[in-house]
């Protein structure tokens, strides 16, 4: 059984998530998503990228990925160095990233295969709050 990973937030779902996680698993049998708690993107991705404090909580994420036919598991994502653990607890065969990420887990490499894909492109959280911000009355 060829398994796979993912990394993400995944809040206010869309359909780019949904395109990534439908060509994940398309590569494989089992798909895996390691979802950000709340507390590892307040303390951590927020620094990263501002306003990345989620709207839905991390078991309302939990709740909307599993409900997904391309995810079989969805697992905690605590800090940013698990991923060599995760990938040696699984078994996992590939890591696949949107290319936004295109490079940055190269180190995986001597681990499993390392997969960045094609990002779709006209669709982001921050549109999808940008556009509400502007239509508001
Ligand atoms: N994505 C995409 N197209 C979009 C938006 C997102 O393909 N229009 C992909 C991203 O490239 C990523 C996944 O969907 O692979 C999840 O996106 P985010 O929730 O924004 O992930 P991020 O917050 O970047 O967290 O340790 C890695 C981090 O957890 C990644």
């Amino acid at each position: 059984m060829k398994k796979i990973i993912t990394y993400g937030t995944f809040d206010l779902l869309h359909y780019g998530h949904i395109n990534l996680l439908k060509r994940a698993k398309q590569m494989g049998d089992y798909l895996i998503v390691c979802l950000s708690t709340d507390e590892f993107n307040k303390n951590s991705k927020n620094r990263l990228e501002k306003n990345k404090e989620c709207y839905f909580s991390y078991e309302i994420r939990k709740q909307l990925l599993e409900s997904i036919r391309y995810v079989d598991l969805v697992i905690p994502e605590n800090n940013w160095n698990q991923k060599i653990d995760d990938i040696k607890e699984f078994g996992i065969d590939t890591f696949v990233m949107g290319d936004d990420w295109k490079g940055k887990f190269d180190f995986l490499k001597d681990y499993c295969e390392v997969i960045y894909l094609p990002r779709t492109k006209e669709i982001s959280t921050t549109k999808i709050k940008k556009d509400l911000e502007k239509n508001r009355v």
